[in-house]
């Protein structure tokens, strides 16, 4: 079953420049990519992003991470991949959320770590499941940014909107 899934490359895997090791890597899955950005992470859409964590411990320094406040590099990459299996294929690829007991060969458990303060700083996000690709994925993205058609979408007509073109 073809399935989009959400790859985040967090604000460690920017700044350890692992993105061409992580990528490659992900390369094995034979999946398509159909959507790449550099995202500007604001407070809102990292808690957004882990709002079902709201309620642990760690959550205000997840949101930190997110955000690249940890790392002094306020983005992150976002990606979605698309193909058979793809959150599957992704997530064994991505290795178990601690990178201590992840896989010493997934990418977690070759370039994770945890920190001092105890945040699992584990380089990437994958999408746990489909309707949280799903949500994750109209979070990140809008669906012009996105060269298939995932999800249903609407035509609406703005007057007055502020953009950038280039000069
Ligand atoms: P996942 O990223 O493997 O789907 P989630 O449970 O969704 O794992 O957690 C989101 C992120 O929060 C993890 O990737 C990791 O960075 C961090 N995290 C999760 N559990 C812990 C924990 O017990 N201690 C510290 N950080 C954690
Ligand atoms: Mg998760």
């Amino acid at each position: 079953m073809n399935q989009a899934v959400l790859v985040l490359i967090k604000p460690d895997g920017l700044k350890k420049s692992l993105t061409g090791n992580i990528l490659t890597r992900l390369s094995e899955t034979k999946l398509e990519i159909v959507a790449a950005k550099m995202a500007r992470v604001s407070k809102a859409l990292a808690e957004e992003h882990y709002k079902h964590l709201k309620d642990k411990p760690f959550f205000p320094e997840i949101v930190k991470y997110l955000q690249g406040e940890l790392h002094d590099r306020k983005k992150a990459m976002a990606l979605i991949y698309w193909g058979e299996d793809a959150i599957k294929k992704c997530r064994e690829l991505a290795g178990s959320t601690n990178p201590e007991e992840a896989e010493s060969t997934s990418i977690r458990g070759s370039y994770g770590r945890i920190t001092t303060s105890g945040v699992y700083e584990n380089v990437i996000h994958v999408s746990s499941n489909e309707p949280e690709a799903e949500r994750e994925i109209k979070l990140w993205f809008n669906p012009e940014e996105i060269i298939v058609d995932l999800y249903p979408k609407k035509s609406i007509v703005v007057k007055e909107h502020k953009k950038s073109i280039w000069a």
